[in-house]
């Protein structure tokens, strides 16, 4: 028999609730056995409330049972990290790699421009890969839930990879998942959190590039943008990021 498995979604606001104005700390989302949903939900409390963004005064969690027949198994993308010496050398990095992923000029000037400017995003912008347009209803980005490591991808993968860390393995699963996302070209990624400046890009094609540098230490800015093609059907696509469970299995 096959074991029961639960999504756990954590979001954490300071000042209020999200819908009331709050100011984001932290979100976190993940999909695991019932045996290890205790451990699960308390890893993501942890995260809420010891937070380099604030003092949360609002956490919710929310746990869901989630069939597993309808849970499909990829494995991780592969990863490499780019050399960026500070954070200029990583905004052009960007610019240019994402170009290679048939990003246009404008759309990747526009998507760095976006996390550069947002301190309080709570989800993934949705961005038109051609024009650099947003299209994510009211702006109020879509957040990528139901993902998580199967046990043994997750041993595999940390034994083959010294730089494993509770958020590289978290942003790879959601990079994973991304990345096999239908009408997505590329994903642009920098932490919202101000210690931490790596990010990546990451993209079905050629995996996940880390970049050590995309912002300055003591900078609140960061987010998600999810570049889509032209034939983008808005509705399938938050339909797969927001409900389609996937486990990152071994490779
Ligand atoms: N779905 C959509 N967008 C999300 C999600 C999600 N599940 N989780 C976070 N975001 C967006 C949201 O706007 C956050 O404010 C922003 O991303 C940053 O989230 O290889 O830690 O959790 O060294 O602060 C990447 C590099 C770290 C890791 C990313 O992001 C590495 C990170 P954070
Ligand atoms: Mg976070
Ligand atoms: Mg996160
Ligand atoms: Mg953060």
């Amino acid at each position: 028999m096959q074991e029961e498995m639960f999504s756990v979604r954590m979001r954490a606001a300071e000042g209020g609730s999200h819908e009331d104005g709050g100011f984001h700390i932290s979100g976190g989302e993940t999909l695991v056995a019932k045996r290890s949903l205790e451990a699960a939900v308390q890893e993501l409390l942890q995260k809420a409330l010891l937070h380099s963004r604030g003092d949360a005064d609002f956490i919710q969690l929310v746990m869901e049972r989630i069939a597993p027949h309808e849970i499909l198994r990829v494995p991780p993308l592969p990863v490499i990290t780019a050399t960026a010496e500070h954070m200029h050398e990583g905004r052009l990095y960007a610019m240019r790699y994402l170009q290679t992923l048939c990003i246009s000029e404008q759309a990747a000037r526009k998507g760095i421009e976006l996390l550069a400017s947002q301190t309080n995003l709570r989800g993934a912008a949705i961005m038109s890969a051609s024009s650099g347009e947003r299209l994510d209803a009211g702006l109020q980005g879509v957040r990528a839930t139901r993902m998580g490591w199967t046990e043994d991808g997750y041993k595999q993968w940390a034994s083959r990879h010294t730089i494993a860390s509770p958020r590289i393995t978290e942003a790879l699963a959601l990079a994973t998942k991304v990345a096999h996302a239908p009408f997505v070209l590329a994903e642009l990624c920098w932490s919202d959190d101000p210690e931490y400046v790596t990010g990546y890009i990451s993209s079905l094609k050629e995996g996940y590039v880390r970049i050590p540098h995309l912002k300055e230490k003591g900078d609140f800015s960061g987010g998600r943008v999810f570049y889509v093609s032209d034939d983008v059907q808005l509705e399938e696509l938050t339909s797969y990021l927001e409900k389609t469970p996937i486990l990152i299995d071994k490779g």
